[in-house]
């Protein structure tokens, strides 16, 4: 197995994700600010020309973080990071459907549209800054909402780590400065979990 990887914050979830779980993951590093992603042939194996992509023994290959971390949990069940328990998997990926939704999939796009602007100008098409900036503030209000959700919880799903966690730490430590985070203002239940997801050693993955 391997995957294709480079920087951001979708590979680094699945990294993260198999680090937690004591998969040595060979990696085949990508340069997505060379463009290597929209040529062949990567664009070939992943026509989404997004990273990451991940080559099973068998040489299948998966796309999306979920679903490549989903293909992980079955091959390495332990430890549960989606749930040991057909309730437990309802439970994390009810989460994960709802950073996706809410989250991750506003937070990128708005983030292209401005903070990426010149780099995605030519390549893809854009929200214009002003929608991105509405979006952007759709998102911070879900996320202020979450902060509610995860108060006197260790971790998303209560006290069992999982999928959830690791995918919103990913992506509110991208770009963020050394001692801080990605999360609006008035988060502080949020900003306690970011600070006990980022001492797990997987976090360096
Ligand atoms: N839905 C995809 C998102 C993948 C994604 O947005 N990857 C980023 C890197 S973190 C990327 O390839 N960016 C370069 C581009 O879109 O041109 C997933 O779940 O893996």
């Amino acid at each position: 197995m391997k995957l294709f990887n480079s920087l951001g914050p979708n590979p680094h979830t699945v990294r993260m994700f198999a680090a937690e779980k004591g998969i040595d993951l060979p990696l085949q590093e990508i340069d997505v600010i060379g463009g290597e992603h929209r040529r062949p042939p990567y664009s070939t194996l992943n026509p989404m020309m997004q990273t990451p992509a991940f080559e099973a023994d068998d040489g299948q290959i998966i796309v999306e973080l979920t679903a490549i971390c989903e293909y992980l949990e079955e091959l390495h069940p332990n430890p549960p990071l989606i749930g040991a328990t057909p309730g437990e998997r309802a439970e994390t990926r009810m989460w994960v459907r709802r950073l996706d939704l809410n989250i991750i999939e506003g937070r990128s796009r708005a983030g292209r549209a401005t903070m990426g602007r010149a780099f995605y100008i030519d390549k893809i098409k854009l929200l214009s800054v002003e929608a991105a900036e509405e979006l952007r503030a759709v998102v911070e209000d879900r996320i202020v909402w979450l902060d509610g959700q995860v108060a006197g919880k260790t971790w998303i799903c209560g006290d069992r780590f999982s999928l959830a966690d690791i995918m919103l730490y990913c992506f509110m430590a991208f770009g963020a400065p050394e001692s801080g985070n990605n999360l609006p203002a008035g988060t502080p239940n949020l900003a306690a979990w970011f600070d006990r997801v980022k001492a797990r050693p997987s976090a360096v993955a």
